[in-house]
């Protein structure tokens, strides 16, 4: 800063800084006067004191002051884009919501993925479920499917959200752990609430660390109601099925990438849509009537139950796309209010009490969060069909009622009278209700071991081993032995095997079985739809492939491999010594993406080294070079290197070689890049 003008200059030479002018627009105070002098507040005499008069020094503080509005009280970290559902073909014999009613129709899209427990600011690979809410811009009003990557919950009744959400947050003496349910208080309640089991099955599964949002499924999780033109309805549960197939990363994993990347998922959200490869879902309904609800063993209006796909196939009825990212962060992403009452005629609830409660939720939080009744008027909350109602008044309302009428029924002329009813709107399924007032819970909600059984013996071996090293994780983390072994007491229902694993894992005695409100139905069939690793991608495409250098590095070798991942849409990182890149044999530069203690391989999907020995030699010197491939090789990734990459390869590589490890000198890129589509090279670290 200079004395003799008081307007900023960088660099040490004392250059002023040239700020390009020309379309730029003036700077304006909020009130829209020009602003000459952003840089120094009014002041009797240049040092100071500050004035009191400076009105544009105190309008910018204030704004300052006031930029924070309460984060979500859960689901606080998220990450939003836009986009449109294209629907395939016309579902008229099931509902008569406008959106489904014309193949081809695209209808306007936004979605927030986010995780439930962490603060804004938590990291992305938190293991936790991850919300996946829909806004459909519906020609007949929005339409939220308020949704999660889980297609159950943990409990059946809303009224005992506060405390599963308080037991999963920070413990409020200590104010931590953040964004983690490895903790006393979260066991307590889990294990002192057995409907959670099915939940806890799923969470400990690798579901809970998905390597992307684009990888991850989503569902409603609760019965809704499809209804048709004639007004006859069907049950239905909504599933987003992610074309590119399900891709979830270990836990070894999830906690190195939390350091190195915590924004993992949000910045491949950016990074994929920014270029162009716009992540797909696919709408998926499963339909069925009261007869078959009658039939089947649990109730449909439970949320710790599924509907097996394999005896309710899913109906892929349309497609979302997301290609367009925010043009502002906290306009978009924080202020979209999302809400499960937020249904169109033809779409409707069921009874589910956890949903019920939901749609006197969401309201509310709204009204907290961003402080008045009026944020439908925000951009991305606001229909884009026409809004027309008495509503009016309250903070900051921007849609007030014109002329003379602002309420119903009235006798003024057709052009003041405002709008009317046309007696065609929702109309709630008249679904026969009967019953005393009692607080109490149905008998059909009792069964609680079964599915979670279910859950755990249709993933495949290494899935199991997942879930039972999760919970040794988490129950560790208990210093309680009680809730460790009433656990256990639950774990004896879902499998043997799972529970013996993990007690051995604890280092602890089995108890006895938990009491159950209901014996365990143990024959239930497997469901492969519920495993990840059966349903994963049919390419690498989409996928990320760290390729690290050195120099001296082949520059003909490094091009084929970049050639071939740019032929299968696969993103290649290039990762260096320096981030100036590295000289090749040829004496050409490679340029760098990263610097390598920047990128560990734990934030690729596959990773590939083209190398000089010497250059190798010097990076195996550093804690970064001694880990990027023996990460990789640990974490059962395929690996591609030339000859110069030996003094990197970890002395088990070298011991044992395996069909994840590919030599450049006798497999092509393409063969490499292929073989990358099975993700892993599970059997080498199969346990
Ligand atoms: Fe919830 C947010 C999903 C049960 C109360 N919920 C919220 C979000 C998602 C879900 C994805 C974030 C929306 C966004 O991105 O803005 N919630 C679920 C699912 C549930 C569920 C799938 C069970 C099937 N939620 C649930 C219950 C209650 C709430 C039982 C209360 C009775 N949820 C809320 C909330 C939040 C919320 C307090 C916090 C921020 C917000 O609503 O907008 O109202």
């Amino acid at each position: 800063m200079s004395e003799d003008d008081g307007r900023d200059r960088i660099g040490d030479g004392g250059e002023t800084h040239q700020r390009a002018g020309g379309a730029r627009p003036a700077m304006t105070t909020d009130q829209g006067a020009p602003v000459g002098d952003n840089q120094n507040s009014l002041k009797a005499g240049r040092r100071g004191p500050t004035l009191l008069e400076d009105h544009q020094f105190r309008e910018k503080m204030f704004h300052f002051d006031h930029e924070r509005i309460p984060e979500r009280v859960v689901h606080a970290r998220g990450y939003g884009a836009h986009g449109f559902f294209e629907t395939y073909e016309s579902l008229a014999d099931i509902t008569c919501a406008d959106l489904f009613q014309r193949a081809g129709e695209r209808t306007e899209a936004f979605v927030r993925f986010s995780t439930v427990a962490g603060n804004m600011g938590s990291p992305d690979l938190a293991r936790d479920v991850r919300g996946f809410a829909v806004k459909l811009y519906t020609k007949e009003g929005n339409w939220d499917l308020v949704g999660n990557n889980i297609p159950v919950f943990f409990i059946q009744d809303a009224i005992k959200f506060p405390d599963l959400i308080h037991a999963a947050k920070q413990e409020p003496d200590r104010g931590f752990p953040q964004a983690q349910t490895a903790h006393n208080n979260f066991w307590d309640f889990i294990s002192l609430s057995p409907e959670a089991t099915h939940m806890v099955m799923w969470i400990m599964s690798d579901r809970a660390i998905p390597r992307s949002f684009r990888f991850m499924e989503g569902f409603g999780v609760h019965s809704f109601r499809l209804v048709d033109a004639e007004g006859r309805a069907r049950f239905v549960k909504f599933h987003w099925k992610p074309k590119a197939g399900l891709q979830s990363v270990t836990w070894d994993e999830a906690m190195k990438i939390n350091g190195a990347d915590p924004d993992y998922h949000r910045r491949d959200l950016w990074d994929a849509i920014q270029s162009g490869a716009f992540p797909e879902w696919e709408l998926g309904l499963q339909v069925f009537d009261e007869d078959f609800a009658e039939r089947f063993p649990f109730d449909v209006l439970d949320a710790t139950k599924i509907v097996p796909e394999e005896e309710v196939p899913v109906r892929r009825v349309g497609r979302l796309v997301l290609d367009r990212m925010v043009d502002n962060f906290f306009a978009e992403t924080e202020q979209v209010a999302f809400h499960t009452g937020n249904v169109v005629p033809g779409i409707d609830f069921s009874e589910d009490p956890l949903l019920q409660g939901r749609n006197f939720s969401y309201l509310d939080t709204q009204l907290k969060r961003l402080g008045s009744p009026n944020f439908t008027h925000l951009p991305v909350n606001a229909p884009r069909c026409p809004v027309h109602n008495f509503n009016q008044d309250g903070h900051m309302a921007m849609r007030n009622p014109k002329g003379r009428a602002n309420y119903e029924p009235n006798s003024w002329s057709a052009e003041a009278a405002g709008p009317r009813e046309t007696g065609e709107g929702f109309a709630s399924t008249p679904v026969p209700i009967a019953g005393r007032k009692e607080r109490a819970r149905a008998d059909t909600f009792a069964d609680h071991y079964s599915q979670a059984r279910q859950f755990y013996r249709s993933q495949t071996p290494v899935e199991q081993s997942h879930i039972t090293e999760a919970l040794v994780f988490e129950l560790s983390k208990v210093d309680v032995p009680q809730i460790r072994s009433r656990m256990l007491s639950h774990l004896l229902h879902v499998d043997e095997t799972l529970a013996d694993g993990v007690a051995d894992g604890l280092g602890m005695p089995l108890p006895d079985p938990a009491r159950p409100a209901r014996t365990p139905d143990t024959t239930l069939a497997e469901s492969p739809a519920l495993s990840i690793l059966r349903n994963g991608p049919d390419s690498f495409a989409g996928r990320r492939l760290g390729l690290l250098v050195t120099d001296g590095a082949d520059a003909s070798a490094v091009d084929r491999l970049m050639q071939a991942a740019g032929g299968m849409s696969v993103t290649v990182t290039v990762v260096a010594p320096r981030i100036g890149g590295v000289t090749a044999s040829d004496g050409s530069t490679i340029a760098a993406d990263e610097k390598i203690d920047g990128a560990p391989s734990v934030l690729f999907d596959a990773v590939a080294v083209i190398a000089s020995e010497e250059g190798a030699q010097a990076l195996a010197r550093t804690h970064a070079g001694r880990t990027w491939l023996a990460d990789a090789f640990a974490h059962g990734k395929f690996i591609y290197h030339d000859a110069g990459a030996a003094p990197l390869l970890p002395p088990s590589a070298i011991d044992s070689p395996d069909e994840g490890m590919f030599d450049a000198a006798g497999t092509a890129p393409e063969g490499f890049l292929d073989a990358c589509a099975r993700l892993r090279h599970w059997d080498r670290i199969a346990s």
